[in-house]
Order: structure tokens, then C-alpha cells, then sequence
């Protein structure tokens, strides 16, 4: 027989909706590719999303959806929301990608962290908003190679935190791990960090890790969901862990999954553009309840539910 510490461990910590994909590139007004990583925040009642639309060029912009259940019923703008400046921001060049939204409680305003693709790479650009309708540019705040970056809500000793995906060379071959850097006005960055590593070999996370969507705070740490490109001889697979932050000192990893909890498995997750992608830009938190959105397969947007609570729990009983 199987013992309940048994069942807890196989139960399953996100689940997907019935509806999935939310939303496909036939819910797009104009002409375009693909609808994909999403960032997500709670704006008046409704649930907002800001989505990555690749034009026919290959040149990505963001949109902006909203649904009052976060689920359903998208309303999606006609026209493209957030859209590339090269004139003025060259980095901008090959178009903006994966944004991450985080409410700034101090300011009271959104910083969207989102992935310039800049003539030497991809890199980390920053802007605010407080309506989604005009966006004030902080430019390119991350040298390229680097991406899947997003802001914690609040300060740390009168200054800003980011984690952010750098790719420098290492030693023997590439390693991508996740960094934290610390700024006193969103602009200037410093004390940069490891904050944890990609693992090696056969891992699931081995070699190329990032963050997912923005850290959330919950009563034993913030918890930080993060990716894990897995090389395979088909390509790379991406999946889903967890780590657990210190709320007071987010340098210090109290906790790291060593499975996955997430991995591309329907259909539309599986076959895309990119096959074998589940990539989470976004989440929505109320109460022990998340939405958790993810880009499905480089081709549309899907959602999974979580508790944080269980996957607290989960955290530990992995030790
Ligand atoms: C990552 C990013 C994501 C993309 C994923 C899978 O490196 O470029 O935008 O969804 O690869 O292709």
C-alpha cells in the first residue's frame, strides 16, 4: 500500500485548464505568426495580459488582452500595444520579446521587463506604466546576452532587486545560470550575483536555466518558478522547477527542487514553431492561488493553476 507522503509526492502541482490554449493566433485582429509568453498582472478587476505577437516578418511587439476571469473571454486590442522604437532604441532593432510585469508598490506604477533583440543579441530593457497605454522607456538596461529578467515588488536596504539570465562564456562550454543585480533607480545596475546554477548532464535543468515568471511572495520566501532547457538530440526541451528565496535577503536560495514540475506534454505544447515548450512569462497570485501563463510551443498561450501552498510543502519534502 501506498503511504499518503507517497501521494502528495505524485499529485500533480499544476494543472492545466480545459480551455488550453487560451488564446491562438486566430484571436489576433490583424495579421500576424504567433501569440506566445505572456506577461500577466491584476489590472482594476479584470486579469491583463501583455502578450508577445510575432509579425510575419519574425519581428515581435506586445499586446495587450484583458478578461474579466482570467480565463475567458479575452478582450484583445486591435492594434499592436508596445511596439519597437530601433530610431531612438536600437537594441530594438529584431523586435521586444517576453515581458515580465511587476507592480512597483513604491511607485505605484508596472515595470515591464521585457527582452530587446538587439544586432549583438537579445538584452535586458526596462519601462513603466501606469495604464498600459503609454509606456516610459528606462532603455537597455542588460548587456546582451541576456533575457528572461523580471523585478521583485518591493526594495531590499533602499534598493531594487532583478533576476536576470545572462549568457557569458564559462568554462568548459556555455552555462546560462540565474543571476540577481541591484539597482537604486531601476537604471543603473551593480552587485551582480549568481544566484543559482544551471546543473550538468543528464539533469532536466542542465546547462541553460531562467527565470519563468516574476518571484512571488509568500510567507517562507519568495518563490521563484524557473526554466530549464534541456539539450536533446530533437531539440531543447522546456520545463518547469521551483526555488525558494530568502524574503529579507532574496541572494540566498533556502530551497531548489530537484525534479521538475512542469513539462510539455498536449498536444499544443508539444507541436509549435518550437516544439516541446511551456515557457511562463506571467502569474496572476490570489490567496494560495495561481494562474500561471505560458507560451505553448513558441504558438499560443495556455494557463495552469497552482496552490503556492503545496508547492511549498513540495519544496520541502524534497528536502
Ligand atoms: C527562449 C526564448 C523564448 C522562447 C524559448 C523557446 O530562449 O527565446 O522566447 O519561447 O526560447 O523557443
Amino acid at each position: 500500500m501506498k503511504s499518503s507522503k507517497n501521494k502528495k509526492i505524485k499529485q500533480e502541482l499544476l494543472h492545466r485548464h480545459s480551455a488550453n490554449p487560451i488564446i491562438t493566433i486566430k484571436d489576433i485582429p490583424y495579421r500576424s505568426n504567433a501569440v506566445f509568453n505572456a506577461g500577466a498582472t491584476l489590472f482594476g478587476d479584470k486579469t491583463l495580459l501583455l502578450m508577445r505577437v510575432e509579425d510575419r516578418r519574425g519581428i515581435s511587439h506586445l499586446t495587450v488582452a484583458h478578461s474579466k476571469n482570467g480565463l475567458s473571454e479575452w478582450k484583445i486590442a486591435d492594434r499592436p500595444t508596445f511596439v519597437p522604437e530601433p530610431i531612438q532604441y536600437p537594441e530594438e532593432v529584431w523586435g521586444i520579446e517576453d515581458p515580465r510585469i511587476t507592480f512597483l508598490e513604491d511607485l505605484g506604477k508596472w515595470a515591464i521587463v521585457y527582452t530587446a533583440y538587439s544586432e549583438n543579441g537579445p538584452l535586458v530593457s526596462i519601462a513603466r506604466t501606469d495604464d498600459f497605454k503609454i509606456f516610459e522607456r528606462l532603455g537597455a538596461v542588460m548587456l546582451p546576452t541576456n533575457k528572461d529578467a523580471a523585478l521583485f515588488p518591493i526594495q531590499f536596504g533602499g534598493r531594487w532587486a532583478m533576476i536576470h539570465r545572462p549568457v557569458p562564456f564559462s568554462y568548459p562550454s556555455i552555462r546560462a545560470d540565474v543571476w540577481i543585480s541591484f539597482s537604486p533607480d531601476l537604471k543603473h545596475w551593480g552587485d551582480h550575483q549568481i544566484l543559482f546554477k544551471a546543473r550538468s548532464g543528464a539533469w532536466w535543468d542542465a546547462q541553460k536555466i531562467g527565470l519563468a515568471s516574476p518571484p512571488l511572495k509568500t510567507s517562507e520566501g519568495w518563490l521563484v518558478l524557473y526554466h530549464g532547457a534541456k539539450q536533446t538530440v530533437s531539440g531543447e526541451i522546456y520545463r518547469l522547477g521551483l526555488a525558494l528565496l530568502d524574503l529579507n535577503d532574496p541572494t540566498k536560495v533556502i530551497r531548489r527542487s530537484d525534479e521538475w514540475i512542469f513539462s510539455p506534454q498536449e498536444d499544443y505544447e508539444r507541436v509549435g514553431d518550437v516544439f516541446n515548450v511551456a515557457f511562463p512569462c506571467g502569474v496572476i497570485q490570489k490567496g494560495e492561488k495561481i494562474n500561471l501563463y505560458y507560451g505553448a510551443a513558441d504558438s499560443s498561450i495556455a494557463v495552469a493553476t497552482g496552490d503556492i501552498n503545496q508547492m511549498l510543502l513540495w519544496l520541502k519534502e524534497q528536502g
